[in-house]
């Protein structure tokens, strides 16, 4: 593969084949440098002014220039038996920039800037195969005005929360696009509301292929109770609510892990049991006419057992929709929650990486097609750091071009002779992050996002030096 950007971009369609070479040259360029400022990537004044050109002719939108994108990652979920979908939010911070106009507030008095809430594609190796969908969206200055009791008293279409269930709806999509594959998206605790559990009881009844989900649980929810009686005991009270009946439950088994010091406290081992529930979420008392549909979920219970005096104990609670009736299935429930870090890692690569909040057009109309492409990039460095991980023995020409490897080669071996074939992947990534800092002694874990980024940005420049001037082998 000689360039990448022409795989993944072959269906970009901006209204123009110019305009779509152009955005391709753009998108390479950007990719090539994804911490440099838009002068410093072109290398000439007048390719860095056609740039800015591009995102200003108003023509240009985040949604068209991701279309491809999202096309090429339905085709790699396509290939896998279960997909990872977690969504988040993160804002994007342009307060030192006060050149750029029609922000809104992202929280805190003074803050400016525009929030993004991405769905990615991971694979339960935790390979980042694309970006499934991205809402990018200012919030609205009058939303300060309301009352906290009209905010309340929206419809939930006109919450910034229904972002959530939109996400769901989309997974669901993905699931009836990939016959062959299980959807499961993933939310932290922001995900823990009624409307959200509503939407999916709703989706798993209609008896279409419909995506599964694992909700960080966040509030103690109470619960219908499954026999009327008159009298209340203690126990039965407990058992209304979600961790309560969850205590109750036996446990399935046990899991160990370590967690690490803080300033606070000093590394310990940590002894887990699993407990599960089904449970039937109390009706909700709401306000105007919404109607009030019945929520059954699965749940699942982390407890610390046998804590040390004083410390608290570790207790994680999840909802979901995947089975929860043996150690293992809960066990798997864990582990794909615990890879939606995936998506924290692609929130830093976007910001650290690529300076996503260094970039100054002056109105978000632009900003929003340039923070698309840093999506794209962010994704693609996450994608080359996994696949040197997942697929070590592939060859590294299917991700980078002849002069990218061998200038990479040449420098990272003080100029060795070239090999007659390509390095393979996993080699190759190492010799990547080591031009970002990567020391790659014995126990060194595997080069994280930022020795690659920065190994990225220098490849470019021996990749330039190795096309200027020539090489021998
Ligand atoms: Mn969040």
């Amino acid at each position: 593969m000689e360039n990448w950007v022409d795989n993944e971009f072959l269906e970009l369609d901006l209204g123009d084949k110019r305009v779509d070479n152009k955005a391709k040259k753009i998108i390479d360029t950007l990719s090539k440098q994804p911490g440099a400022s838009i002068p410093k990537a072109f290398n000439t004044g007048s390719e860095a002014k056609s740039c800015y050109e591009f995102f200003y002719n108003g023509k240009v939108t985040a949604e068209k220039i991701l279309i491809p994108h999202q096309k090429a990652t339905l085709d790699r979920i396509r290939k896998e038996s279960v997909i990872l979908i977690p969504q988040d939010t993160s804002s994007l911070n342009y307060s030192s920039k006060p050149s750029i106009r029609d922000l809104g507030n992202i929280g805190g008095p003074k803050n400016r800037g525009l929030f993004i809430h991405p769905l990615l594609g991971i694979t339960p190796t935790r390979v980042n195969l694309g970006i499934i969908d991205v809402k990018i969206w200012i919030r609205e200055d009058k939303e300060k005005q309301l009352t906290d009791h009209e905010l309340y008293s929206l419809p939930i279409e006109e919450k910034e929360k229904f972002r959530w269930i939109e996400g769901y709806k989309i997974a669901c999509q993905v699931a009836k696009e990939c016959p062959n594959t299980q959807v499961i998206t993933i939310t932290d605790r922001e995900g823990d509301f009624a409307e959200l559990f509503e939407e999916v009881c709703k989706a798993k009844n209609l008896g279409e292929k419909s995506a599964d989900i694992i909700v960080r649980s966040y509030h103690d929810r109470k619960l219908e109770s499954s026999e009327k009686t008159n009298q209340k005991s203690d126990d039965e009270k407990i058992e209304r609510k979600l961790r309560g009946k969850l205590k109750q439950t036996h446990s399935l088994g046990e899991i160990k892990f370590t967690i690490p010091a803080t300033q606070n406290r000093p590394k310990r081992e940590v002894t887990q049991s699993l407990k599960s529930a089904t449970v039937t979420f109390k009706k909700r008392n709401t306000s105007n006419n919404v109607k009030n549909k019945e929520v059954t979920v699965n749940a699942v219970m982390a407890i610390e057992d046998n804590l040390p005096e004083g410390e608290e104990p570790l207790i994680w609670v999840f909802l979901t929709t995947l089975p929860i009736n043996t150690f293992a299935e809960v066990v798997l429930i864990i582990e794909y929650y615990l890879a939606r870090w995936e998506i924290e890692v692609f929130f830093k690569v976007l910001k650290s990486g690529c300076e996503v909040e260094d970039r100054r057009l002056k109105i978000p109309e632009s900003l929003k097609p340039l923070i698309a492409i840093f999506l794209v990039v962010a994704w693609r460095i996450m994608y080359a750091m996994k696949l040197g991980r997942s697929c070590p023995e592939m060859s590294c020409e299917t991700i980078f071009s002849a002069s990218e490897w061998k200038s990479v080669y040449k420098v990272v071996n003080k100029g060795a002779k070239l090999p007659d074939r390509a390095p393979i992947l996993g080699e190759f990534m190492i010799m990547v992050a080591k031009l970002g800092g990567y020391l790659n002694r014995k126990n060194d874990p595997p080069p994280g996002p930022k020795s690659i980024w920065i190994g990225i940005n220098r490849m470019n420049d021996f990749a330039v030096a190795w096309d200027t001037f020539g090489n021998e082998n």
